[in-house]
């Protein structure tokens, strides 16, 4: 069932329990909840209680979770205090929308930032003795925490803690000296690599996907699905320029799917869940200087009858119109094309970004996770290879012609692909079925399974990245009682284990920064 059916539904069964009389949930929830959620539901201590944001729980978790509590947080039990009923009523009320659309406007975005370091106060060198571009950003999602974790000594320098659910992969300003990670809840946090300390943030939605920065340093867009907005943050103090709402040409309105940088074009590219549309936002003048074949700039201003003016900062919108949804990216290393998985179809979408129409499709059936894909040359061609979220198998496709070159057969889907330009081996998890406890190297050459690694058994193992120098390879033991596991990535020999809080990504600055083709950008 798509989205608005769902909330429909949800609604409907909400209004039907207040028909027959069961407990008042509004008047639990001010009583209970509100304190800690947010009068409207959009979240404060605790997380915005809203359908969008729910997707991950249902209404008999989140039972258990106002029965019980949850873990590692600050969420307490209410089982003592609540009937069955009452907790029942509670967790199929949260599911139902809110009686207005919850409005996340540019002051409602500044009233929420806070900047906690003054720039005249940010550490004048690094306060560490570390590579700083061999840092390593580690996102722990157990107790919300990230550390930074020296890549040459392979010791924890810092821990800092962050929102709730960090989810996509936290982005470095271009020097790799600031760090910028969204949560799923909206909120953007700055941290200082050089001071080891947060130094602003803000909430730029209810429900966000990611976020991205521009190769000029000066720009954070944030994309959300909940409101159906892109948020341009300036990119020194987290204050929000420009909020734009996704409206295709068509009048629908659409969530984001996730936003990424395309450093060449100079400018910002979204993924687009609801409408056939592929939405890129120029940054720079260098935007202008590129061959842009269809699809002129749009000012999304324009469809408010506001003044038009492409002047600085408008931040214009160009518009791809593609066949199908496309909302998971991949772009070759020059940034000429787009690979976008639909989830609808068999094939995936190969778009000239400048030409700004679909040139090609790709045979790859389940679900590739081409967020998470990478290239590297092969016999003299360039390949990408892309996991699969429904079927073991890791696809490699020639970038010159499109076609399938191999399918690698794995021990079950997997989420994270990852290498280095140094090293013979692409490693990617298990992440889903009874092997998620392993992970699987690939000759880079051969196209084949090379060796299987089994961290911790028992604990799923996932999201592989290198440090600097291409000499580790770093395995997440996804587990409250979990860690990282470093492996030399040539003899693929265990070097240390570096106990963590369910570690999920983690994030070299070198590779990021440079943009290895080893890694997600
Ligand atoms: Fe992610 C990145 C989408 C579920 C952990 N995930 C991304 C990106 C997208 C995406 C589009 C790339 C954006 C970026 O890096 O800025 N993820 C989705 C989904 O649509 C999906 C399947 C469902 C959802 O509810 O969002 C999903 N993702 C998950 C998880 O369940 C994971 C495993 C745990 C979690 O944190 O929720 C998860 N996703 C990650 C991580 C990255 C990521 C660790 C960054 C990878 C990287 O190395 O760059």
């Amino acid at each position: 069932m798509r989205w608005p059916e769902r909330l429909a539904a949800l609604a409907l069964a909400a209004a039907a329990a207040v028909a027959q009389g069961t407990p008042d949930a509004a008047a639990l929830y001010q009583t209970h909840c509100a304190s800690c959620h947010g009068a409207d539901r959009l979240g404060g201590m605790g997380p915005a209680l809203v359908p969008e944001n729910l997707g991950r729980l249902s209404p008999e978790k989140a039972a258990r979770v106002i029965a019980e509590g949850r873990a590692a947080t600050q969420m307490p039990a209410f089982g003592d205090r609540l009937g069955a009923d009452e907790i029942e009523a509670l967790a199929r009320w949260i599911f139902a929308p809110p009686p207005a659309p919850p409005a996340w406007d540019a002051a409602r975005i500044e009233a929420t930032r806070r900047v906690l370091v003054p720039p005249e106060r940010l550490a004048k060198a690094p306060r560490h003795g570390a590579d700083p571009l061999n840092l390593f950003v580690v996102v722990e999602l157990g107790d919300h925490h990230i550390s930074i974790l020296d890549g040459d000594r392979l010791e924890v320098i810092a821990r800092l803690p962050t929102p709730r659910a960090v989810h996509g992969g936290p982005k470095f300003s271009p020097d790799g000296r600031f760090v910028y990670v969204a949560s799923r809840d909206g909120w953007i946090i700055k941290v200082d690599l050089w001071g080891l300390e947060r130094v602003a943030e803000v909430r730029a939605g209810i429900n966000t996907r990611n976020l991205a920065v521009s190769d000029d340093g000066r720009y954070v867009m944030v994309g959300n699905y909940l409101p159906h907005t892109l948020v341009v943050l300036d990119a020194a103090d987290l204050r929000p320029l420009r909020v734009i709402p996704v409206v295709g040409r068509d009048g629908t309105s659409s969530r984001v799917s996730a936003v990424y940088v395309a450093p060449p074009r100079g400018s910002f590219i979204a993924a687009l869940k609801d409408v056939r549309e592929i939405w890129e936002i120029p940054y720079s003048s260098r935007a202008e200087a590129l061959p842009v074949y269809e699809g002129p700039m749009h000012d999304y201003r324009a469809d408010s009858g506001e003044a038009p003016p492409l002047a600085e900062g408008a931040f214009p919108v160009r518009r791809i119109p593609v066949g199908t949804f496309l909302d998971d990216f991949l772009f070759d290393p020059e940034y000429r094309f787009l690979i976008g998985a639909s989830r609808q179809s068999r094939t995936a979408r190969v778009v000239h970004l400048a030409v700004g129409r679909e040139i090609a499709r790709i045979d790859l059936p389940g679900l590739p996770h081409l967020a998470s894909g990478i290239t590297w040359r092969w016999r003299g061609r360039r390949v990408m290879a892309t996991p699969n979220l429904r079927e073991g198998v890791v696809t490699v496709v020639d970038l010159q012609d499109w076609k399938v070159v191999r399918r690698i057969s794995t021990l079950g889907p997997g989420f994270f692909l990852r290498s280095h330009e140094k090293s013979r081996y692409a490693w990617v998890d298990v992440f889903f079925g009874k092997d998620r406890d392993v992970v699987q190297v690939i000759d880079k050459e051969r196209l084949e399974v090379a060796a299987t690694l089994r961290p911790a058994p028992g604990k799923t193992a996932a999201h592989v990245e290198f440090d600097r120098h291409g000499r580790y390879a770093l395995v997440s033991v996804w587990d409250m009682d979990g860690a990282v596991v470093v492996y030399d990535a040539r003899t693929l020999q265990e070097v240390k284990r570096l106990p963590m809080r369910k570690p999920s990504g983690k994030y070299n600055v070198w590779n990021k920064i440079t943009r290895s083709e080893g890694t997600s950008h």
